[in-house]
């Protein structure tokens, strides 16, 4: 078994279809890890799934990325739009990282336009809700396998 993917989330999506469903939608997140471990698995991966609201231990999870994962896939959330240091940790890893958002940041406020994180990802998925990962665990597994 290779190395797994790492899917990362950052702050306040642990109320994923708790909270704001007009916007979020009704699944939660561990229903998201389900359709992510099962479309990694399909590729021959397996999936380390974490969230967390601190900016610190996303960082220190990218920091164990870059030895103990094949790939990344990282929903930021509102870090996305604001974290120098995550994307500073994230220029670190030399494994493919693909960005990824539930909502589609570019049709919402002017300020979610912009994503620090784009600048160390491969591509983004966004705007298909909780597909957004299981196209962007596709497509971090195609990657990690050179068959993008
Ligand atoms: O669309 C996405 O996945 C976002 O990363 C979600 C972030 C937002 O700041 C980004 O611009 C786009 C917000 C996450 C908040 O998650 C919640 C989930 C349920 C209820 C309330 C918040």
């Amino acid at each position: 078994m290779p190395k797994p993917i790492y899917v990362l989330n950052g702050p306040n999506l642990n109320l994923l279809g708790v909270r704001e469903p007009h916007i979020y939608g009704t699944t939660t997140l561990a229903q998201v890890q389900e359709l992510a471990q099962t479309r990694a698995e399909s590729f021959g991966f397996d999936v380390v799934f974490r969230q967390s609201n601190h900016e610190g231990d996303l960082i220190d999870w990218i920091q164990e990325a870059r030895t103990e994962a094949s790939a990344m896939v990282i929903n930021p959330a509102g870090y996305g739009h604001t974290s120098v240091a995550l994307l500073d940790s994230l220029k670190t890893l030399t494994i493919p990282v693909v960005e990824c958002h539930l909502s589609n940041p570019a049709a919402r406020e002017d300020f979610r336009r912009h994503t620090f994180v784009s600048l160390a990802a491969r591509g983004q998925v966004t705007g298909f809700g909780p597909a957004s990962y299981e196209l962007a665990v596709e497509a971090a597994a195609r990657l990690a396998s050179d068959k993008a």
